[in-house]
């Protein structure tokens, strides 16, 4: 019995989730998952046999993606649902070997030699708990008896997670791509390829950073095809005396169908968490109903939710064990799942909307307003002004503090270093460990706002935009702007964003609170030698080397 699972920042003892996770995930569902990843692995093999014939489907595509994402941290925690998918994801492995076997008769006139073992043999088991079984079998350290062989392949594995969420994202908005299609299954398909070795895994994973970009690229421009590119805007925070719904997670479309199905219907919509950029987006804001953001990052819902009357959706990570409180007021969708939780599919919401109409109204307690839209468009719209006051030296420095949010206490750091970066710098930031620090007061500099809110995690993409834009003004390599990552991470699209930094040559990355428990000392040296990427320390020290 017991489990294995070290894939997030709160890896019990710094090593890994070994009795139940931290984040909630008990061992029946940690087994499901790992078997999820298991069955994907064969999916993969056979799709990317398949696509190398010609053939491909993208219901097999699609699903490839939907199961990765179901194994992010704190998305799925059902069982049941996960066994559903499990027998999806038993269909779409089959369906993607008769493509395979269909293609290669054709071409070469002779059947496809058959595949003897590993994961494209699974075959799935007829109950939860013979699924459960079965997925013991295949947890995390089954894929390779070498460490260091081990520690880079959840390099990848993870970096594939993190990025099926924004892939599932893109694709919610229309926007898809073959090529990055066929990179999941090659790089898939490879994590079960016993003749690759160390630095295979590695130079594949700064290739999951590379490809990431493209989807994140994908997904800023699905954003901006829909709602247009971000403008900076005032967000009033708190609640107002009516009824409402509180949206979490990180899926725009759902929130616009939302705001769509509950125009007029005297229900204001809150955004929680990651939700909070979609505020900026003018296709979004254009909803009066779209009201305010409520509450803080995602480890703080258990106690926040209880003080919000109204119903509550999560379209994707970072759900928690809900409190009784709540309990029947919440809902999830997409690929999130907590037993017991009404469940939606599709884009319709009318229990969500019936329930909200149902409940009391939100107490009257609007508090303070703050600014977000700072996305790479309004930042480079005032370009002139920014290069300008760094000729002049009235900004001497940037720092990018960004990533995820959780419960440590060592996460402090990023609040100290917010308030201790010197009045004549500025601070980029993103995704949910900004809560700690937005809504103090940082000032401006010559009228561009010290703290510029990027937006979601998703849109380090358009830090990404702003860093190379600035060096290419100042004609020089990202690595030579006084600029600093200062960076937080929780779970995998935090590490698929890394790579991605790491892909683009970003050096001196400092990273905490801990560093992931899957990097064994010889792949962490490799960081170490060729990024220079090091855990954070102590603030003041930290903050003087950047200023050095
Ligand atoms: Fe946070 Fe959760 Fe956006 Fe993550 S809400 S922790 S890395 O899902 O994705 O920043
Ligand atoms: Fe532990 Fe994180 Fe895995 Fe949950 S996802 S079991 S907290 S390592």
């Amino acid at each position: 019995m017991g489990m294995f699972c070290r894939q997030c920042e709160q890896a019990a003892k710094g090593t890994g989730c070994e009795v139940v996770g931290v984040c909630g995930k008990n061992e029946e569902v940690a087994a499901l998952q790992d078997l999820m990843l298991y069955g994907l692995k064969g999916l993969a093999v056979y799709a990317d046999k398949a696509r190398a014939l010609g053939a491909k489907d993208e219901t097999i595509d699609k699903f490839l993606i939907e199961g990765l994402f179901t194994t992010v941290t704190n998305v799925d925690f059902d069982a049941v649902q996960i066994a559903g998918k499990l027998r999806k994801c038993f269909d779409e492995k089959e369906k993607a070997k008769g493509l395979y076997e269909k293609a290669y008769l054709a071409k070469n006139g002779s059947a496809a030699p058959a595949i003897a073992a590993g994961p494209a043999t699974w075959n799935i088991a007829d109950s939860l708990p013979a699924l459960v079984a079965q997925g013991k079998e295949h947890g995390v350290k089954t894929q390779h008896s070498d460490p260091d062989i081990l520690s880079a392949i959840e390099l990848v594995n993870y970096g594939l997670k993190g990025m099926a969420a924004y892939t599932t994202h893109a694709y919610h908005l229309g926007k898809k791509d073959e090529d990055v299609f066929a990179f999941y299954h090659k790089a898939l398909a490879a994590t079960a390829d016993p003749s690759l070795g160390l630095m295979d895994y590695v130079t594949l994973s700064m290739e999951v950073g590379k490809m990431n970009i493209q989807v994140m690229g994908m997904l800023y421009e699905g954003h901006a095809d829909h709602y247009g590119a971000p403008v900076p805007t005032k967000v009033q925070l708190g609640t107002r005396k009516r009824k409402g719904i509180l949206v979490s997670g990180h899926d725009l479309r759902m929130l616009e169908e939302l705001l769509k199905q509950t125009d007029g219907k005297g229900i204001d919509v809150y955004t929680h968490g990651e939700m909070l950029p979609a505020h900026g987006y003018p296709g979004l804001k254009k909803y009066s109903h779209l009201y305010a953001n409520f509450g803080g990052a995602w480890q703080d819902q258990y106690k926040e939710f209880q003080n919000f009357p109204g119903a509550i959706i999560f379209n994707t990570n970072c759900i928690q064990r809900p409190a009784d409180q709540y309990n029947d007021r919440l809902f999830t969708w997409g690929e999130v799942g907590w037993p017991g939780v009404k469940h939606l599919t599709g884009w319709h919401f009318d229990d969500v909307i019936t329930k909200a109409l149902e409940a009391p109204d939100l107490p009257d307690a609007p508090s303070k307003e703050i600014t977000v839209g700072f996305s790479h468009n309004a930042v480079l719209g005032v370009a002139d002004k920014v290069i300008e006051a760094v000729k002049s030296g009235a900004v001497k420095h940037f720092y990018l503090i960004g990533g995820c949010d959780g419960a440590k206490p060592g996460r402090n750091y990023y609040t100290e270093f917010a308030e201790k970066v010197p009045k004549d710098c500025m601070i980029l930031t993103l995704a949910c460990g900004k809560f700690r620090f937005n809504k103090e007061e940082f000032g401006d500099i010559g009228g561009i706002p010290r703290l510029l809110d990027v937006g979601q995690c998703n849109d380090a993409y358009s830090a990404v935009q702003i860093a190379l834009a600035l060096a290419n003004a100042f004609n020089c390599g990202v690595n030579d702007l006084p600029l600093s990552f200062i960076l937080s991470w929780y779970e995998q699209k935090a590490h698929v964003i890394l790579l991605s930094l790491l892909h683009l040559g970003i050096k001196n990355i400092k990273l905490g609170p801990a560093l992931p428990a899957y990097l064994s000392p010889n792949v962490l040296k490799f960081l170490v030698d060729n990024f220079n990427i090091g855990q954070i320390g102590n603030v003041d020290d930290d903050l003087k080397a950047t200023l050095a």
